[in-house]
C-alpha cells in the first residue's frame, strides 16, 4: 500500500461523516465519541438490547469493546454484531483484557463464534489469548510476554479468518497473507487510558470508507500514531493531561503532508 492511501481515507472520512455505533467501555466512552468526532466521523454509544439491532443497522461501522462488560452488554454485543453481519457492516473488536478473567475469555469465545468481524485490535497478550498463546496479561495492559508478533498477527488472522492489528511500540496488522508494521505513535499513550480503545473506533471510521479491511486498519494506526507523535512534540514537558487535549486537536489537524512526511509502513 503507499502512503497516499492513509489521508485518501482521511478524506472521504471528513466529506461523509459517517456514523460509528460503539458498544464500549464507561472508561472510554466521552474520550472516544470526542476522538471520532474530532476525526469527522458521527458516534454514537448505545447498549440497550432493545435498540442495537436497530442502530447497528442504520451505522456505517460497529465497534463491540469488552472493556467494561456486563450480562447485560454481552447479550446487547451479540444482537448489535448479528444485526450488523446481516446488513454488511463491518464489526471491529476490541477484546480489552481477554485472558485476564475467564467471563472475558469465555464473552470473546462466544462473540467469536456469532459474529464475523472484520478486523480484531488488542494488545499482544489479547491477541494471544485468543488463539491460546500464553502471554502474561495485567489487566487492560498487556504484561511481558516473549513471542514474535509478527508471526502472532498472522496465525491470528489465519485461525480468526478476519484482519488482526496487534498494537505496541511496533504496530503489525496482517490478514494471514499480507503483514504491515506500523511505526508511529509514542510511548506517552500508553499513559492516558483509553488509546488503545479509540484506535479501535478510529479504525472502524476507516473501515466505514474503505471495504479492505488491511487497507483501513493500516491506514488507521498510522494516520493515529502520525497524531500522537505531533501532539506529543508540542506538548513536550508537559503532563499527560496536555498530551490528551492536544492529541484530540491533532485527530483534526494532522493534514496530508504530515502524512507524508511522518507515516512509516512496511510490509513484512
Ligand atoms: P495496552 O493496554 O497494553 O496499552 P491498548 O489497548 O491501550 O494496550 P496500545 O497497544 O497501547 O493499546 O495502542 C494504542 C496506541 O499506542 C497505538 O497507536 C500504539 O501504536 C501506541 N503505542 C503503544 N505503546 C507505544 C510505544 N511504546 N511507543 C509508541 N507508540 C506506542
Ligand atoms: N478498565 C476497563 S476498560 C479500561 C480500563 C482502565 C480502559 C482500557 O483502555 P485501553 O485503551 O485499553 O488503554
Ligand atoms: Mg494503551
Ligand atoms: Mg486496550
Amino acid at each position: 500500500m503507499k502512503k497516499q492511501h492513509v489521508y485518501e481515507l482521511v478524506r472521504r472520512i471528513k466529506e461523509t461523516n459517517p456514523l460509528i455505533h460503539n458498544i464500549t467501555n464507561i472508561v472510554v466512552a466521552n474520550f472516544t465519541a470526542n476522538g471520532l468526532l474530532s476525526l469527522g466521523a458521527s458516534p454514537v454509544m448505545a447498549d440497550a438490547a432493545e435498540e442495537v439491532a436497530e442502530m447497528a443497522s442504520v451505522a456505517k461501522a460497529l465497534v463491540i469493546n469488552i472493556g467494561t462488560l456486563n450480562r447485560d452488554s454481552v447479550e446487547a454485543m451479540i444482537i448489535a454484531g448479528k444485526s450488523a453481519n446481516q446488513h454488511h457492516v463491518p464489526v471491529i473488536l476490541d477484546p480489552v483484557a481477554a485472558g485476564a478473567t475467564t467471563f472475558r475469555t469465555e464473552t470473546v469465545k462466544r462473540l467469536l463464534q456469532e459474529i464475523k468481524f472484520s478486523v480484531i485490535r488488542g494488545n499482544a497478550a489479547e491477541i494471544a489469548n485468543l488463539i491460546g498463546v500464553d502471554w502474561e496479561i495485567k489487566g487492560v495492559d498487556a504484561g511481558n510476554g516473549q513471542g514474535d508478533i509478527v508471526e502472532m498477527a498472522k496465525k491470528a488472522a489465519l485461525a480468526l479468518s478476519t484482519t488482526v492489528a496487534i498494537t505496541g511500540k511496533d504496530d503489525v496488522i496482517s490478514n494471514g497473507e499480507t503483514t504491515y508494521i506500523v511505526q508511529n505513535g509514542h510511548p506517552i499513550l500508553t499513559k492516558v487510558t483509553g488509546t488503545g480503545c479509540l484506535l479501535s473506533s478510529i479504525v472502524a471510521a476507516f473501515n466505514a470508507v474503505e471495504h479492505q479491511a488491511l487497507l483501513a486498519a493500516t491506514s488507521a494506526i498510522s494516520f493515529y500514531g502520525v497524531a500522537a507523535e505531533i501532539a506529543a512534540k508540542k506538548t513536550a514537558g508537559q503532563g499527560t493531561g496536555s498530551f490528551q487535549i492536544e492529541f484530540l486537536n491533532q485527530l483534526s489537524l494532522v493534514s496530508e503532508e504530515d502524512i507524508q512526511r511522518y507515516s512509516i509502513i512496511t510490509v513484512k
